[in-house]
């Protein structure tokens, strides 16, 4: 049944595939797409399930598809880029009408982008962006400012840590990962020249709670100094928050902690006063998604760039918003 679909699918692309579809056109995707009846198939692939960020997108993605009526083939790469671009190959050839993916890492696109783009499908990069030359090979990118984030957490850093001896363990996300990159860089940039704050260490714990605790209880062993945390997830922090427990230390007190994303549980860590300050990032993508896809599909004009808006938590902003968080 399914192989029949891709092969019927298939030669209605071989038929029309000359004008249709273009060689290597611009890729901008204003072949007026869709199926017969207008509905649209978007192939996406997902990083994994790394953290509870990544679960709430997932599910505000399948959700506003199923809002939006698109019928959506969903991937899930669990966290290996080889696999998003299997992935991938896949949606070009079913010739779904549009792809959108969140890449685990920025750099490695090119090619299997341009593959996309020979054959006339367009992509959205949605929540991570790649690291190309070449803007053409994608549509538009939806997601968070990972820099201006980054920037957000040192900014605090220096007004609440400035002023005496601080010596941070950074809990960096997956090596190589735009957000991971780019939140590290943030943060070193808004605390430079504040002499008293000192990145002492920092290691990827791959934005799991297992990677926070375990890379964070090999810090506490190798120095002892450290007395505040930088995550970049909250995932990770809460794993540190076990380390420092299990160590015997006061995590909000002895280290305090510092972390993005906002998703529940780290705000109820927030709200209990074991983090001390959340950047929020936020996961619900899906409904930007779908409008763009249908625009990009349609061969309308979209922006090359969508920010997300977002905001920042203190304990007395998490106790309040925490009954009516969806996630
Ligand atoms: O912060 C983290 C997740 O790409 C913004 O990935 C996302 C990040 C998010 O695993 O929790």
């Amino acid at each position: 049944m399914f192989k029949k679909t891709v092969v019927t699918a298939m030669a209605v692309a071989v038929a029309f595939g000359a004008t249709a579809c273009g060689s290597s056109d611009s890729g901008s995707g204003g072949s007026g797409g869709g199926g017969e009846d207008g509905s649209i198939t978007m192939g996406f692939s997902q990083v994994g399930a790394e953290s509870g960020w990544r679960t709430a997108n997932t599910q505000s993605i399948q959700d506003s598809a199923e809002e939006a009526g698109i019928e959506l083939q969903f991937s899930d790469a669990q966290g290996e880029q080889e696999n998003q671009i299997s992935a991938i190959r896949s949606f070009i050839q079913q010739r779904v009408d549009v792809i959108a993916f969140s890449p685990v890492v920025e750099t490695g696109w090119d090619s299997v982008l341009l593959e996309a783009q020979r054959a006339g499908i367009p992509v959205i990069l949605t929540d991570r962006s790649v690291d190309s030359e070449d803007d053409s090979l994608y549509e538009t990118f939806l997601g968070s400012d990972f820099v201006e984030e980054g920037k957000k957490a040192g900014e605090w850093a220096v007004e609440n840590w400035g002023s005496q001896p601080t010596y941070v363990a950074e809990l960096q996300g997956t090596t190589g990962a735009a957000p991971a990159l780019d939140r590290q860089e943030g943060f070193a940039d808004a605390i430079e020249g504040t002499d008293n704050i000192q990145v002492v260490a920092s290691q990827s714990g791959d934005f799991t709670r297992a990677g926070g605790r375990e890379v964070m209880e090999a810090m506490l062993n190798s120095n002892p100094q450290i007395n505040a945390v930088y995550a970049h997830n909250d995932d990770m922090a809460l794993g540190a928050i076990e380390a420092i427990e299990a160590a015997g230390k006061v995590p909000g007190k002895d280290i305090q902690i510092i972390s993005v994303d906002a998703v529940r549980d780290g705000m109820q860590a927030l709200a209990d006063g074991k983090i001390n300050f959340i950047v929020e990032c936020n996961p619900l993508l899906g409904g930007q998604l779908m409008d763009l896809a249908e625009k990009v599909v349609a061969g309308e004009d979209v922006p090359k760039r969508v920010v997300t808006e977002e905001t920042t938590f203190t304990q007395e902003q998490a106790i309040e918003a925490l009954p009516n968080r969806q996630y």
